[in-house]
């Protein structure tokens, strides 16, 4: 793997530090790009640990079923919601063991700031990698025939009205033995439980360096904008469009995430 590029200072998350209009919503813009591996780095627990096991998944469910343009055997896996592209870039490093030209990895998100950034990474740090970056909603996609498609964090920003048809699609893309990887905030159903693994993760934000006012102003801005489910929902979501095994894989507060095995 070539690391052409310079290394950069993160970009310490300042979005929430002065107070907003009570009204603005939440937007993947270029405010929030700019600081965006730092913003998700300090807000998702287990953020590191589940983009590190991806490339592990991968050698598992990898059947290299598909052709690239020249003709070579590959494995294709959509990395949906893909923002600066962290899951495509764990997929391809070198825990997963494959070479350059084994994976075609296809990054999908709707936000341009978010792909037009995550080009200029993806391509300066892995330009022998077959990735493609592409603007688009993840609702309107056509996919081809995949091994794995991961849905990190990406889900619960949908209306929760047009998930079923997402997940349908995914489930329609995979090769038999393929998998999806699907990791969301979620909520307890439980009251007492859930207040309790909130008020855990308000601490952990706390401990990261996030204020009192910015911890307000993103659950603020994030209001009827990130929707969780419970898991028990997602399970159930899973199955009726097809998954008949579902596995919770990692739990850390109220993240979690689920392997469906096609
Ligand atoms: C990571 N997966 O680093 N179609 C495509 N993209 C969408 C859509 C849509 N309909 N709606 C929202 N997005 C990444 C992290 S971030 C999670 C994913 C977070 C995109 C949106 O533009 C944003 O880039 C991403 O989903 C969610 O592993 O910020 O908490």
């Amino acid at each position: 793997m070539s690391q052409s590029a310079a290394p950069q200072a993160p970009v310490f998350d300042n979005v929430f530090t002065t107070p907003l209009d009570r009204a603005a919503r939440f937007s993947f813009d270029e405010q929030v790009v700019a600081c965006f591996p730092d913003m998700i780095r300090r807000s998702v627990p287990g953020y590191g640990q589940v983009l590190a096991m991806l490339p592990i998944f991968a050698q598992r469910h990898c059947q290299f079923g598909q052709r690239n343009a020249a003709g070579k055997r590959v494995s294709r896996i959509y990395d949906l919601g893909c923002s600066l592209g962290g899951a495509s870039m764990a997929l391809v490093s070198e825990a997963g063991g494959f070479g350059p030209d084994d994976l075609q990895i296809k990054a999908i998100d709707i936000s341009p700031a978010m792909t037009d950034k995550a080009k200029t990474l993806l391509t300066d740090n892995y330009p022998e990698h077959d990735i493609e970056v592409i603007t688009a909603d993840i609702r309107e996609v056509e996919l081809e025939p995949c091994d794995m498609v991961v849905l990190n964090l990406t889900l619960q920003f949908l209306p929760p009205a047009d998930r079923l048809a997402v997940l349908q699609n995914i489930y329609s893309s995979l090769n038999d033995g393929g998998i999806l990887v699907l990791t969301e905030k979620t909520h307890a159903g439980d009251e007492q439980d859930d207040a309790w693994l909130v008020e855990r993760y308000y601490d952990f934000k706390r401990s990261n360096g996030y204020s009192e006012l910015e911890i307000s102003g993103k659950r603020n801005a994030l209001e009827n904008v990130l929707m969780t489910d419970t898991l028990p929902q997602h399970h159930e979501r899973l199955n009726a469009v097809g998954f008949t095994r579902t596995l919770t894989w990692f739990q850390f507060l109220n993240f979690a995430s689920i392997v469906a095995f096609k």
